[in-house]
């Protein structure tokens, strides 16, 4: 019996120090000790050899023996498919490997980030907010009272009612929440997607994307916030850009303007991109409304601000001349790869 537990140990060791390099080596281990003439039969053949007092002894060394060798086998078998240099001798690993196609970013992107990138030299920070709002960050506290007609179903897709949650309808949520946790000096900008319900055309879209800005501060002035634009619009579309302020309202600042730029088509002289006057709107703005202030508990007497907030798809119309807001959520390759190389 001596003899048989010598030879269990010889075997163990070869089985430890065997080693395969392909599918053919393992399969060789497989048939020595585990096929159906393997050692491990033979080896529980014995089993019949054994005196009756030693069988319970015995019983387990060889059951020990026979599940190391399967363990054995197993542990092979991954080294094997782990490297699959080993189990595909054939291939040339050096050769190059096939390219993959590298996509380009979207021109609603490149635009954004050329964007965020003028407001930041001005020390404008990125806020961002959730698309779905509530009434109030979206609505009451910007100073859009309960009959606004901007709060219409027509307008607004709402998820909830009493209490309303809806698709923010504009970035200037996120002015509103940061107002409400940070004290001035706030200088931010917020882009983001904002959802209104229109019926889809080349002009109209049920989303689009925003970029608004807001900086409160003391003695913030008209001055600083036509001076911001001024440089804004230089950066964007060149020296030669001329602007206008022509009056105008909003809720949520007094007082308040729209702004022109000439036409970066025709320089002005007129063409059907700006219907032949030589300006194009780019955006809205003014002065932060005393009362917005108020309602976020910052003293309206001491601190003054200004706001703006324009379309992203409008300032890429007129950087990329696309004149079908749908191209930009069609996903047609066709379009997106003209911006390959655009940064
Ligand atoms: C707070 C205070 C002031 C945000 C502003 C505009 C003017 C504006 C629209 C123009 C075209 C966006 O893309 S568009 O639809 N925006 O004209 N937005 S001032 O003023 C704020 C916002 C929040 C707390």
């Amino acid at each position: 019996m001596e003899a048989l537990l010598e030879q269990i140990e010889s075997y163990r060791q070869e089985m430890s120090s065997y080693q395969v390099a392909n599918a053919e080596n393992l399969e060789a281990f497989r048939i020595k000790f585990l096929g159906t003439k393997g050692i491990v039969k033979n080896v529980m053949a014995e089993m019949k050899n054994v005196p009756s007092e030693r069988k319970k002894e015995f019983g387990q060394i060889l059951n020990a023996f026979k599940i190391f060798a399967e363990e054995r086998f197993e542990t092979l078998k991954e080294s094997l498919t782990s490297t699959s240099q080993q189990t595909y001798p054939d291939i040339d690993w050096s050769l190059p490997g096939d390219p993959i196609p590298v996509g380009t970013r979207h021109p609603l992107s490149i635009v954004r980030n050329q964007m965020a990138s003028i407001f930041k030299r001005l020390g404008f920070a990125i806020a961002e907010g959730p698309e779905m709002e509530d009434d109030w960050h979206n609505f009451t506290a910007l100073n859009l009272p309960e009959n606004h007609p901007a709060r219409d179903m027509q307008d607004t897709f709402y998820l909830n009612q009493n209490p309303d949650y809806l698709l923010r309808t504009h970035t200037s949520s996120v002015q509103a929440r940061i107002m409400e946790k940070q004290k001035p000096p706030i200088r931010i900008i917020c882009p983001g997607r904002v959802y209104r319900n229109e019926t889809i055309s080349a002009r109209a879209h049920c989303f689009f994307h925003q970029l608004e800005g807001l900086y409160v501060d003391e003695h913030v002035s008209f001055a600083d916030l036509k001076q911001t634009l001024y440089f804004f619009v230089q950066e964007m579309f060149g020296k030669d850009v001329k602007l206008r302020f022509r009056p105008s309202y909003f809720p949520f600042t007094e007082p308040s303007a729209e702004m022109d730029i000439s036409c970066t088509v025709c320089g002005g002289h007129g063409c059907s991109l700006c219907k032949y006057t030589g300006w194009v709107e780019i955006l809205g703005c003014g002065m932060v409304h005393p009362k917005m202030l108020d309602n976020f508990n910052i003293d309206s007497n001491k601190f003054t601000g200004f706001a703006f907030g324009m379309g992203v798809e409008r300032i890429c119309q007129l950087k990329f001349r696309v004149n079908d807001l749908r191209l930009y959520s069609q996903n047609d390759v066709r379009f997106l790869r003209q911006f390959t190389g655009a940064v």
